[in-house]
């Protein structure tokens, strides 16, 4: 008997996972899981539990989980491209989409796959062409994917009439093109925008982690940087602002490259993604102050005050629901205790982890002084080559795309509706809080 496809597994999946939906919506509706308090309405609904996804959970002590799975058993459990120390990032996929551990034959077929979806539409390079150079490379990103839709399935089918059951199977479709076409792009990108416009064109005979590290013209590890990093940013629950935003445009029934498009648009605010271009910023302009000498640890602590005081965050630091260092900081910093020990911008990074969350508990504001995953990414890159630290934000979006594509995918196969929270006006909350008289009209 011939092996099931990722296609045909994720439908199995789908079918064994519809009847719980249906019946926590029919039997136990009711049942609440949690309240809102009036600073959870004002402040960014921190904490409230109002999304399900079953790709991740984020816990607030030990970190992310994939399907279950911790960072180290995500690497030891998946099939490592042949000579390298991380995992493929297409089995990675086959993992997020249907929670089962793909073989290497399994993991394969998706690498294959892929290389089928891969060609990137003339159209998006001329695109690309006709931006201002000096875009930023996030708004290139995202004009990229959502100048794509004219390609999505989904759309297609719907405006041809198409079940509600059967929506997932051409947003899959959709996500595995994306997913095909976002590492040509986005080296694409680069290539135009640093390396003297001189795009690499991809190999299709390596994986998509080699093929990115190729099409960037960066050697050895690289291919492997590109895999670790692509599967540590690529899902973190649903609550963060790139994965909300997709799952929110997509709920209104937007195809992939519209819903992508606005998670990527997300990504690219300071307090999120583009943390890790701000964390390197923050690094080069202190280093530079000092006339590029190591600092002490005296001097550190002055920078980060005079950052505080100043009425800035510090970048890569601090986190909406992690209350302890976030495993993917401590899985970077292990990959560079391995491959750069002695750098000199590492031993400044770990300056920083030394210093920071006691600045920041005295300054008594965040609650969470410890790193997050943006205060160690750039450092790696740095040691690579790849300096131009606004593109290190692209590198985010193509992993992230992983995580909220599969999450969209899955979001269709289990009907989840269009989303529409409900407001309130400031009148309400100071009627609520007992210190207005209900107005006749609020
Ligand atoms: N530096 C200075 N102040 C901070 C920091 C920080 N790193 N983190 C939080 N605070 C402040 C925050 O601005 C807020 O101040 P105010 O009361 O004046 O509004 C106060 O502490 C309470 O904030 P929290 O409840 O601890 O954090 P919140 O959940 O609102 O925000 C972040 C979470 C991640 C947005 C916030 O910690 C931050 O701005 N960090 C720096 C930026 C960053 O690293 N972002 C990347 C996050 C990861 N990612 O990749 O997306
Ligand atoms: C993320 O990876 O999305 C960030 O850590 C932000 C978050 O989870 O809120």
């Amino acid at each position: 008997m011939s092996m099931a496809t990722l296609k045909e597994t994720l439908f199995k999946k789908i079918q064994e996972h519809r009847p719980r939906t249906t019946r926590l919506v029919k039997e136990f509706g009711d049942v609440k899981i949690g309240e809102v308090n009036i600073s959870q309405a004002i402040g960014g609904a921190r904490g409230v539990k109002c999304l399900v996804t079953d790709i991740s959970y984020l816990d607030p002590m030990e970190g992310i989980r994939f399907r279950g799975k911790t960072i180290p058993e995500t690497f030891d459990a998946l099939p490592k491209v042949p000579g390298s120390e991380y995992p493929y990032v297409e089995g990675f996929w086959y993992m997020l989409m249907t929670g089962d551990v793909p073989t290497m034959e399994q993991t394969q077929e998706v690498v294959e796959d892929w290389k089928q979806r891969a060609r990137v539409p003339q159209y998006v390079f001329d695109l690309l062409r006709a931006l201002p150079r000096d875009s930023h490379p996030m708004t290139m990103f995202s004009a990229a994917i959502v100048s794509m839709q004219r390609e999505s399935i989904f759309a297609q089918k719907y405006a041809e009439g198409m079940s509600k059951m059967d929506y997932w199977d051409p947003m899959f479709e959709d996500c595995s093109n994306l997913m095909a076409r976002l590492p040509e792009i986005a080296a694409y990108i680069y290539r135009m925008k640093y390396k003297g416009d001189a795009p690499i064109a991809p190999d299709p005979n390596l994986d998509m982690g080699g093929n990115f590290a190729h099409m960037m013209g960066v050697a050895k590890p690289y291919d492997d940087v590109a895999r670790m990093y692509f599967i540590l940013h690529s899902d973190h629950e649903s609550g963060n602002v790139s994965a909300h935003a997709t799952h929110l445009v997509a709920s209104a029934l937007s195809d992939a490259y519209y819903s992508l498009s606005a998670g990527i648009n997300g990504l690219a605010g300071p307090l999120h993604g583009l943390a890790n271009q701000e964390v390197l910023g923050w690094t080069q302009d202190f280093m530079a102050k000092l006339g590029g000498k190591v600092p002490t640890e005296d001097e550190l602590k002055k920078a980060l005050w005079d950052t505080l005081n100043s009425g800035q965050v510090i970048p890569g630091y601090g986190h909406a629901v992690l209350r302890k260092t976030d495993p993917r900081y401590t899985s970077q910093m292990e990959f560079c205790e391995k491959h750069l020990p002695d750098y000199p911008l590492f031993k400044l990074v770990n300056m920083i982890y030394k210093v920071a969350p006691d600045v920041l508990m005295e300054h008594g504001k965040a609650k969470n002084p410890w790193p997050n995953v943006d205060a160690q990414s750039g450092v790696i890159q740095w040691y690579y080559g790849v300096t131009e630290y606004d593109f290190y934000t692209v590198l985010f979006g193509v992993g992230r795309a992983l995580g909220v594509l599969a999450n969209i995918t899955w979001d269709r196969a289990l009907g989840y509706a269009i989303e529409r929270p409900k407001s309130v006006t400031t009148a309400m909350l100071e009627e609520a809080a007992g210190i207005k008289e209900k107005a006749a009209s609020n």
